[in-house]
């Protein structure tokens, strides 16, 4: 039977050590304080939102929301996080991705202040995080490193493969992957005879973005399968990037989506916040 590695119950473990650090940091008098924006209303990224703002109020973190509509400018949107980077109440800005097409991702990310990037998506936090320079993780692939030390599981030395290039996942994935001395192999959707590579892994992290395209032809015997996808079917049913059921019988751990590596992604948010606080 595969181990199921719980992301909602070592995501609590997070956010419980993380209340015991703010209670601390209230006692000095400091309250760390998350500026959360949201440019329209996506309904996926309202409860990714939502729930980023609950996980606040759960460690005792003040959130400030800012709804904008689908329409703002990206003017308005800048001079908004221009506002909020020269806030001295604010530590962390975070600004809901994906924004709408008129609006350049790219601009945005650049706006935010290094200091308060609890995203970890300017490119002097990239950087840092490269070079192996203290600083802000960005959170999903610090999640998945999370994931995989608190249930056990050795990184050094092991033959990790992440599936996808993206600049908010697969890139960085690859790195702290790396820095915890992985052997890291990248794949994406040029990549030539995909199984061939996956099937090395001890370690597969999949985010590429398609419902339940990793079947068992992907995975080796007794791999470890973290499942970075999130798909709605007509049903409003959630699945990965990794088809469970298929695979589960074959692999000796896995994350299951829901309850996987999302729940993760707000728990690293909110140590992001916690340091925000310590380094400014
Ligand atoms: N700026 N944009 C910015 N930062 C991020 O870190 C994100 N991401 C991704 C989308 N855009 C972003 C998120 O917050 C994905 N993401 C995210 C956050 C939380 C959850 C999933 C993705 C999450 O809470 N997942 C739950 C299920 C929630 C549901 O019912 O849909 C889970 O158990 O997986």
């Amino acid at each position: 039977m595969a181990q199921l590695i719980d992301g909602k119950l070592i995501s609590t473990q997070i956010k419980d050590e993380l209340r015991d650090e703010v209670t601390a940091l209230k006692e000095q008098g400091i309250i760390p304080c998350l500026a959360v924006i949201q440019v329209g209303n996506d309904p996926a990224s309202s409860v990714y939102v939502n729930n980023k703002k609950k996980a606040c109020a759960y460690i005792g973190i003040e959130s400030l929301s800012y709804e904008l509509e689908e329409s703002v400018s990206q003017e308005e949107l800048l001079e908004l996080i221009e506002k909020l980077n020269k806030d001295d109440k604010v530590n962390g800005i975070l600004v809901q991705l994906p924004l709408p097409k008129h609006i350049d991702e790219n601009a945005v990310i650049h706006a935010i202040s290094p200091a308060k990037d609890v995203d970890g998506f300017h490119p002097e936090t990239v950087g840092n995080m490269c070079i192996g320079t203290e600083g802000f993780l960005p959170c999903t692939p610090a999640g998945v490193i999370q994931l995989l030390k608190r249930s056990g599981i050795e990184i050094a030395g092991k033959e990790c493969v992440v599936v996808g290039r993206s600049n908010i996942v697969g890139k960085p994935m690859a790195m702290l992957l790396l820095r915890e001395n992985g052997t890291v192999t990248i794949t994406h959707s040029r990549t030539q005879d995909l199984k061939e590579v996956t099937k090395r892994a001890d370690i597969l992290v999949v985010a590429l973005g398609k419902p339940k395209f990793i079947t068992k032809d992907y995975v080796k015997e007794g791999a470890v399968v973290i499942d970075v996808g999130i798909h709605r079917n007509e049903n409003n049913k959630l699945c990965g990037d990794v088809d469970f059921d298929d695979v589960v019988d074959k692999v000796s751990a896995i994350t299951p989506v829901p309850g996987g590596v999302g729940p993760m992604t707000i728990a690293m948010l909110m140590d992001n916040c916690v340091k925000s606080v310590l380094h400014s």
